[in-house]
C-alpha cells in the first residue's frame, strides 16, 4: 500500500514576510512548506507569470515540490504602476510618490499574486487577487511592503493594521496558494 505522506514544498524567496502567510495557506491541506532563501535576478518582464517562468527555470535544481511567487500592487489610475515593478520600485522610492500622484486621482488598487510549483519538467501557475484602494497616509505595523496603504474593500484599515491571520483570509498570496494546495490534495496517491 502507498502511504499518503504530506507533501512537502520547497517555496524559494528573498522575502521573510511572504513565508508565514504561504504556510497558513497551506496548512489546511496538510501541506508542510521548508523556505529556501534565495535572491532572484529578476527579468525585465511585463507579466508577473513571464517572472514566474523565469523563476521557474531558475530553480530547476531543487528537489521535489518547487514553490515560487511573484506579486505586486497595481493601481488603474497609474496605468498599473507599479505593478510587476513593485519591489524594484518600493526599493528604491517607499510610498512617497505614489500616495502625492494619488492625491487628485482615484485610489482603486488591486494586489495580484502568481504562484508557480514546479515539478521536475512539469510546472503549474495558480492567480489570486485583492481588490481595495490606497490610503491616504501609511498605517499599521503588520505585514510588509504596501500593506500600511493598502486598504481592502469592505475594511475600515490596511493590511498593516490587521492582527495576524486576517489578511490570510482575503489577500492576493492566500488566494493563491489554496489553489495550489487544492491541486496538491488532488495529486496525492
Ligand atoms: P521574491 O524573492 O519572492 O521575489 P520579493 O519581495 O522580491 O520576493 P516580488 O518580486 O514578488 O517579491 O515583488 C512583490 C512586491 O510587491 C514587493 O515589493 C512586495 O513587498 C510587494 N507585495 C507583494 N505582496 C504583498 C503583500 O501581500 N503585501 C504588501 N506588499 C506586497
Amino acid at each position: 500500500m502507498v502511504s499518503a505522506r504530506p507533501p512537502v514544498v520547497t517555496f524559494v524567496s528573498r522575502n521573510a514576510g511572504k513565508v508565514p502567510e504561504v504556510r497558513a495557506a497551506l496548512r489546511p491541506f496538510g501541506v508542510r512548506v521548508r523556505w529556501k532563501r534565495k535572491e532572484f535576478t529578476e527579468p525585465q518582464a511585463e507579466s508577473l507569470e513571464e517572472v514566474v517562468d523565469e523563476k521557474l527555470r531558475s530553480v530547476g535544481d531543487v528537489a521535489g515540490y518547487v514553490l515560487v511567487e511573484d506579486s505586486g500592487l497595481f493601481i488603474p489610475a497609474l496605468k498599473g504602476f507599479p505593478g510587476v515593478y513593485s519591489a524594484h520600485f518600493l526599493d528604491l522610492w517607499e510610498f512617497g510618490p505614489i500616495l502625492e500622484l494619488l492625491q487628485n486621482r482615484p485610489r482603486k488598487a488591486y494586489f495580484r499574486a502568481v504562484a508557480g510549483l514546479r515539478k521536475g519538467r512539469q510546472s503549474w501557475k495558480f492567480v489570486g487577487e485583492v481588490h481595495g484602494t490606497i490610503a491616504r497616509r501609511p498605517a499599521g505595523r503588520h505585514g510588509f511592503g504596501y500593506d500600511p496603504i493598502f486598504v481592502p474593500e469592505g475594511w475600515d484599515r490596511t493590511f498593516g493594521q490587521a492582527p495576524v491571520g486576517e489578511k490570510d483570509a482575503v489577500s492576493h498570496r492566500a488566494r493563491a496558494m489554496v489553489q495550489v494546495g487544492q491541486f496538491l490534495e488532488h495529486r496525492r496517491p
